[in-house]
């Protein structure tokens, strides 16, 4: 599931690389090698899920089941939590992203995380059924939400989108800080 972002590649070569700054705007978001295939066709949480040409919010789950509601907050480059614990359950996160970025919520059960070279979560070496659920990436100001079925343990919650921006430079989210722990109770 590893994304890519690719700031403002085609405004680069019109405009040169004076337009190609940090924030919003003119940002094309590419998965992977399929190309916009067609919107909203990958709504699940494997790796080949397909492209979207803006991503949107897709809420996860019933949040109708939970027993725990927990905020969180999305930023450059920051996961920050109204609470940090909750008991055995369903948990619903609501999400709301007040950054400049669209961003993720991927929820793994583990606090030392695999990761590859760029920093980001390397989902493959990650032991069977530890990664838990994830909401796709959403736009900056909106909010999304997810519910999970959380057993007793230790988590962590991040963010694990890859920017590749103009000049080949390489921003993982998850290397930049955005993640934080989460404990749930018996
Ligand atoms: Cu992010």
């Amino acid at each position: 599931m590893r994304r890519i972002l690719v700031l403002c590649l085609a405004a680069a070569s019109a405009l040169g690389l004076a337009a190609c700054g940090d924030d919003d705007g003119g940002e094309v978001r590419t998965e992977g090698t399929a190309a916009a295939s067609g919107p909203s066709a990958g709504s699940g949480s494997g790796s080949g899920s397909a492209s979207q040409a803006a991503p949107t919010c897709e809420s996860i789950g019933d949040p109708r089941d939970a027993t725990t509601t927990a905020n969180a907050t999305l930023t450059e480059f920051e996961v920050t939590l109204d609470k940090n614990s909750a008991p055995a359950g369903n948990v619903h996160f609501v999400l709301d992203n007040k950054g400049a970025d669209p961003h993720e919520f991927v929820v793994v059960k583990d606090t030392v995380l695999p990761t590859k070279a760029d920093g980001s979560l390397d989902e493959d070496k990650l032991a069977p059924g530890v990664l838990i659920g994830e909401v796709e990436p959403f736009p900056a100001g909106e909010k999304c939400d997810g519910t999970f079925s959380l057993s007793a343990g230790e988590y962590t919650l991040l963010c694990n989108i890859v920017e590749e921006e103009a000049g080949g430079k390489v921003e993982a989210h998850l290397r930049e800080g955005m993640k934080t722990t989460f404990t749930v109770t018996r």
